[in-house]
């Protein structure tokens, strides 16, 4: 029998068969992917498994993978599966509470880049928004390929534009922890019901109401994956000079840079920091840029 891994908790696995949720553990000696990473299965797994006498699942096999979207915390930590086989990703973020940030949107961005994996921007509690705070956000993203959509999942209001995105795919919600994404679940979903909080005071970043990933399929195969929050993410694996590539608006301008390849820091005559002068690179996002430069830098030399 094949089925989708649709839930992981400890060493139990939950498969999607037919309509059913079968309760599964691993067979003791199962084949997985080459690359090592901290866990053999993840959520979107299409597995091949029997089911025991006891009615128990036994996961046999896992079918190849047709991407990854995982988060990597330190340089010598294994890599961790969030979840696989997606259509898109969907950054989620707020407006308020807790606040906005869009230098994790682009670390994001550049997480699922690296993986093909399509990305979207969805900023949610729009019903917080203060004046031209959505227009920040477009200048922010102008020049950048992406589909950005404001929407509160408290009001509904933009939440049909959010439906049609994710339409018969496989889409997974990550963000930080109280912006909304169990919120944005209930409303795509109201029979499901997944628990939601109030975003604590102190921290103002939420207290992991989620702790698990969890994917629902809806009848007409729209699948949408649920996520505890995260606070940070990493961009260990990505080499300094390879960052300006993930970063649509700066293409072009780094074919007129004096270096080449440039890395839009120090070197003269950089057409990346001339467009940000003139206002067409919004200085924030060139900002983000340079903030993630530096942090490769530093996880580099912390390797040695
Ligand atoms: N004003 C407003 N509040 C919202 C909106 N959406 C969610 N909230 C509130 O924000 C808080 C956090 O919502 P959750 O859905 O639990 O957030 P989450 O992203 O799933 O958080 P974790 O599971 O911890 O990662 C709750 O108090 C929600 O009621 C919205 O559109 N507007
Ligand atoms: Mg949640
Ligand atoms: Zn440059």
């Amino acid at each position: 029998m094949t089925g989708i891994i649709i839930k992981v908790f400890g060493r139990f696995y939950t498969v999607l068969y037919n309509g059913s949720e079968i309760n599964s553990v691993l067979r003791g000696k199962i084949k997985t992917d080459k690359i090592n990473y901290s866990n053999p299965v993840a959520v979107g797994d299409t597995v091949d498994f029997l089911i025991n006498n006891d009615g128990l699942g036994i996961i046999e096999s896992i079918k190849e993978r047709k991407n990854t979207f995982t988060r990597k915390d330190g340089v010598r930590s294994r890599e961790d599966i969030i979840a696989c086989n997606l259509d898109q990703v969907i950054a989620v973020q707020s407006f308020r509470n807790p606040k906005l940030n869009l230098r994790f949107v682009d670390r994001i961005i550049i997480r699922s880049r690296r993986s093909k994996i399509p990305v979207l921007v969805c900023i949610n509690k729009l019903d917080l928004m203060k004046k031209n705070e959505s227009q920040y956000i477009r200048s922010y993203y102008k020049g950048v390929n992406i589909d950005i959509i404001f929407l509160s999942a408290l009001t509904g209001d933009g939440v049909d534009r959010l439906k049609k995105k994710i339409a018969k795919n496989r889409s997974l919600l990550i963000g930080y922890s109280g912006v909304g994404k169990s919120s944005i679940f209930n409303r795509i979903y109201p029979e499901v019901e997944f628990r939601v909080d109030d975003v604590s005071e102190s921290s103002g970043k939420g207290r992991h109401t989620t702790t698990n990933v969890q994917m629902v399929r809806a009848d007409d195969g729209t699948e949408l994956i649920d996520t505890p929050g995260v606070r940070e993410f990493g961009l260990v694996d990505i080499d300094k000079s390879e960052l300006g590539s993930y970063f649509d608006d700066f293409k072009a301008a780094s074919e007129k840079c004096r270096f080449r390849p440039c890395l839009h820091d120090h070197e003269p005559d950089c057409e990346v920091k001339r467009l940000v002068e003139k206002k067409i690179i919004h200085e924030e996002r060139y900002i983000s840029y340079l903030n993630m430069l530096y942090s490769i830098s530093d996880n580099r030399n912390r390797q040695y």
